[in-house]
């Protein structure tokens, strides 16, 4: 399956991502093709919208100590729910869909979640550190919401400024 980054200004990011109810092949096939293609863009996290699948799935693969991303340590998560909440932390967070900007966003700082995995078997998850903030970050797309909505209003507009420059150099480079 041959995927790519659905990327900021696309208005299909801001969709709302529909319950996953078949857990089969196809869901399979996404979730095989999701891996390496996340891996190969550099990315730890990515949900299904932004490869144009507006589906509750997103997978995650925080790098360990020595900055691999083994197999092993592979998340796979279907409609995911937060179920309990507490604390808060800052991280400078990046987006596959938003290329070159990294910017600080607020969240829970622990977390609880219940998911289904690709059989559809219900599971709960404790979550702190970098694994809480990308899974928010990543459950956030699952609502049509980007890291950059959390920015206050002087530092959306300034980012906006800069996207906007950087895509005009992307593009004069074409
Ligand atoms: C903290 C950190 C990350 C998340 C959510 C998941 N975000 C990512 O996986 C971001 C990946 C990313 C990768 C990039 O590298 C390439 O595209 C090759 C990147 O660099 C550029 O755009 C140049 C930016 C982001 C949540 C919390
Ligand atoms: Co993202």
């Amino acid at each position: 399956m041959q995927l790519s980054i659905v990327e900021y200004p696309d208005k299909r990011l801001r969709e709302k991502s529909k319950e996953v109810k078949h857990f089969d092949e196809n869901l399979h096939k996404l979730l095989d093709a999701m891996h390496p293609f996340m891996l190969e863009t550099n990315g730890i996290g990515l949900a299904a919208i932004q490869v144009n699948h507006p589906i509750r799935a997103l997978i995650l693969n925080i790098p360990n100590e020595e900055g691999e991303q083994p197999p092993e340590n592979l998340l796979e998560i279907i409609n995911p729910v937060i179920v309990e909440k507490s604390g808060e932390t800052t991280y400078q967070e990046g987006c596959l869909s938003v290329p070159k900007f990294y910017e600080d966003v607020t969240r829970f700082e622990k977390i609880t979640l219940n998911y289904q995995d690709r059989h559809g078997n219900t599971k709960t998850l404790e979550a702190d550190e970098l694994l809480a903030i990308a899974i928010q970050h990543e459950m956030d797309h699952l609502e049509g919401i980007l890291f950059i909505d959390h920015l206050s209003y002087s530092r959306r507009k300034k980012f906006e400024k800069e996207y906007k420059r950087m895509l005009k150099e992307r593009k004069a480079k074409k």
